[in-house]
């Protein structure tokens, strides 16, 4: 008779690059996981899991896995692999960076590697700590966040903001650029919640996403143009008496200044450049004044245009203005990392980089590889881990052609033979989420996440720190941090002594799976009811004299040091995209669409975008055009198109609707060049954004034709 197996049940933390950090609930029943949950008790988490996890077991014995390191034995990106020991692929990628150092020095080996593991250990150091140790090049990595980071530490300081989950008090809620049905599910309920109970729900995005299609009002500004929106709105507020002046003279830096400013933002001036009506304008910001708590969440997205720090200052101007953050639920909220008490020096170790060290950026990479970009050493090695930059980058044709160099030696650890990981001379199989322990970083909530290693990794699969640890042993560095194991990392990585870990400790995270940090509750958490901003004049900071630009990562503090830039205007303004119709109408003859390219709903990134059930739901690779657009070029609704400009292109299948406007179109984002004809990013450029080195992915002009 066979008998019944017995489950056991682990607390886990989704390890993916979400600011949902769900906490979960793994089922292992002889070893081996069977299936995932949302934990029930966590309050944002909810029991529920987006649909990209919630076969999340099945990711980890996909028979595509990789399960043993292997070398090229083919020609590069042709997928020519052969199993060999760990000891010849450590022994192998020794012996070739020793040689690089002695040849060209350590800086000719460049690490990179983002998000695609989230945790403290395995993910914010991965090996950052090594590479430092070691002496490479710096990648300083801004893909996501650190242009509206450096806006939002200008204007408001290192503070958490809006508490998500006190959105339940919210009484006006703006969604700002976000799509939080697909990429914040889990806030997204509590808005729903707030809707139900009476709040209204504008959403400002640049075309129907799904997110706007539940809105009670959405408004449509032409992409790039949100700092012109928030200006006008600040005009409205100002011209109408609508400022709370007593919250304004108390707490805020620069409002004469920024009031004679936004006298010459009028709603007419806004509509030209936005498109969205002046009386829409003025309606909005008279509801958003007038109700309170009224509190914006804004997305990744704002910053990804020229003038996107810009417009995230404007935005995050809105608060004080009004007087919002007086109250539980009002303000804004963008990442509420910065109160959580990670210990990012001790976690990537910037103290043991070389002084001078060279730095490069990962959305240049393209140039960075083909020497375009010229560097004091040029790169003769990179090791990627956590990352996909041939899909996620910019210039993604520069990126290949860079990868197909013979004289770079590319190591790459991963869990699929992604389509970076393809040109790979050395790939290491790596552990998956319930493989190995870890505290995974949140950006969108204000919890402690815990993940247990609950089962032995399949094949040969190392967690990255270890293969780390390992390589540390290989070129005999003494520095304790290289011995810790998972468990001491975790002791080392969190201030437990901080004001925000009060009553909590590493075993208590490990028995609960997940803990809140002190910095009040949903309900009565009003962070700046009296100013109290983290920043040098401790009020809200509209105008700001002296400043010069810089990378604020959220997630690597560390990189704020290296890139003094241009500096910031003093106040906030609308500035306008630079690849647009109106900005560059030679380009805009050629290249007449503005493209956006956000997250998909189906995949993280590009992570899953391989998965045979993950890529039937999420469907083929779309555009979406307008009729008019559509009709101009011949193009029918199911047709396969090819959308290009002078970097490259890549074909999708049309979409013909209305959802977007004239002169636009959307894709998203994540869809393998293995199983597709080009990438989103064959089209994106590498300009950086006015703030932090961001992105500016939507701030790009293409043609489409039938393919
Ligand atoms: N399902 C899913 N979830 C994810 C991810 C994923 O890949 N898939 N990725 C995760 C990551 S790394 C991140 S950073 C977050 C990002 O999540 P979000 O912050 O939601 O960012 P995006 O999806 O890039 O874009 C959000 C919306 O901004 C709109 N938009 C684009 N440009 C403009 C503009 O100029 N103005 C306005 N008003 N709107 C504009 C887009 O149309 C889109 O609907 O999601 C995370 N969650
Ligand atoms: N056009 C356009 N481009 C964009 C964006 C956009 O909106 N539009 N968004 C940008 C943003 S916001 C982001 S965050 C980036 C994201 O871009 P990436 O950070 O490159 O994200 P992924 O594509 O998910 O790649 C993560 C990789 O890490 C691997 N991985 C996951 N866990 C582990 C692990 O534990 N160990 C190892 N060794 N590997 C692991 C996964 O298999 C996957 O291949 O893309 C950016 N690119
Ligand atoms: S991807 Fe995001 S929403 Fe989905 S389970 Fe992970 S943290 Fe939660
Ligand atoms: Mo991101």
């Amino acid at each position: 008779m066979e008998t019944q197996k017995e489950s056991k049940y682990f607390h886990g933390g989704c390890p993916h690059d979400c600011p949902d950090t769900c906490s979960m609930v793994y089922e292992v029943q002889d070893s081996k996981l069977i299936g995932v949950k949302g934990n029930v008790d966590h309050p944002m988490t909810r029991g529920g899991l987006c649909v990209k996890l919630q076969d999340y077991e099945k990711r980890h014995y996909h028979p595509d896995r990789l399960l043993y390191p292997m070398k090229r034995i083919g020609p590069k990106g042709t997928k020519q692999f052969q199993r060999i020991s760990w000891d010849e692929a450590l022994d192998t990628i020794t012996d070739k960076w020793q040689s690089i150092i002695k040849e060209f020095g350590s800086e000719a080996i460049m690490p990179n590697s983002y998000l695609g593991n989230q945790g403290l250990v395995h993910g914010m150091n991965g090996g950052d700590s090594f590479f430092a140790r070691l002496g490479a090049t710096v990648t300083e990595r801004t893909f996501c966040g650190e242009g509206s980071a450096t806006a939002w530490l200008l204007t408001l300081g290192p503070t958490a903001g809006v508490d998500p989950e006190s959105f339940i008090h919210s009484k006006f809620i703006i969604i700002w650029a976000c799509n939080s049905v697909s990429t914040n599910i889990h806030h997204w309920h509590i808005v729903k919640e707030a809707q139900k109970k009476g709040s209204k729900v504008v959403v400002i995005d640049a075309y129907a996403s799904r997110t706007a299609k539940e809105a009670d009002w959405h408004i449509c500004p032409k992409p790039g143009t949100d700092g012109a929106l928030a200006m006008a709105m600040m005009h409205v507020i100002i011209e109408e008496g609508l400022v709370d002046q007593d919250y304004v003279d108390k707490y805020t830096v620069g409002f004469p200044e920024l009031a004679e400013l936004a006298k010459k933002r009028s709603p007419e001036w806004a509509e030209e450049i936005t498109g969205v009506l002046a009386n829409d304008i003025r309606k909005l910001a008279r509801e958003y004044a007038s109700t309170q708590p009224s509190a914006i969440r804004i997305g990744v997205a704002l910053e990804k245009s020229w003038g996107g720090g810009q417009a995230i200052r404007a935005v995050a101007s809105l608060p004080a203005l009004t007087g919002a953050w007086r109250h539980v639920g009002g303000g804004i909220l963008q990442f509420p990392v910065w109160e959580q008490p990670y210990k990012f020096d001790v976690i990537c170790r910037p103290d043991l980089i070389p002084e001078g060290t060279q730095v490069v950026n990962n959305l240049q990479l393209g140039r960075v590889l083909t020497g375009e970009q010229k560097l004091k050493v040029p790169i003769k090695s990179m090791m990627c881990w956590n990352t996909n930059p041939v899909t996620q980058s910019t210039e993604s044709e520069k990126i290949l052609e860079g990868l197909k160099r013979e004289d770079l030696f590319l190591v790459s650890a991963e869990h699929f033979i992604s389509d970076t990981a393809a040109y790979a001379d050395i790939l290491l199989p790596a552990s998956m989420g319930a493989e190995q322990e870890d505290i995974i970083l949140s950006w969108g909530h204000l919890y402690l996440t815990y993940n247990t290693k609950c089962i032995e990794s399949p094949g040969e699969a190392l967690p990255n720190y270890e293969i780390f640890r390992r390589l540390a042993k290989k070129f005999g560095f003494k520095e304790e941090c290289f011995k810790w194991s998972d468990s001491e990392c975790l002791e080392h990585y969190i201030d437990w002594n901080s004001p925000a870990c009060k009553g909590i400790d590493l075993d208590y995270l490990k028995k609960n799976g997940y803990a809140r940090i002190n910095v009040g509750t949903k309900d009565n958490r009003a962070p700046h009811k009296e100013g109290k901003f983290p920043t040098p004049s401790g009020k809200c900071e509209f105008r700001i004299v002296g400043a010069k630009n810089f990378v604020a990562g959220p997630f690597r503090q560390m990189y704020e040091a290296f890139q003094p830039g241009d500096d910031i205007p003093e106040l906030p303004d609308y500035v306008p995209s630079k690849e647009t119709a109106s900005a560059n109408p030679a380009l805009a003859k050629k290249y007449p669409l503005n493209i956006l390219a956000p997250k998909s709903h189906g995949f993280i990134n590009s992570s899953y975008a391989n998965i045979e059930n993950k890529l039937k739901a999420q469907g083929e690779q779309f555009v979406m055009i307008h009729p008019l657009d559509a009709e101009e070029r011949g193009i029918k609704h199911g047709d396969r198109a090819k959308i290009f400009n002078d970097r490259g292109f890549f074909e999708a299948v049309s979409k013909v609707t209305t959802d977007v406007n004239k002169g636009i179109v959307v894709t998203t984002l994540g869809y393998w060049r293995q199983l597709n004809n080009g990438v989103v990013n064959s089209v994106s450029s590498n300009a950086f954004g006015d703030m932090g080195n961001s992105p500016t992915s939507h701030d790009c002009l293409v043609e489409v034709q039938l393919a």
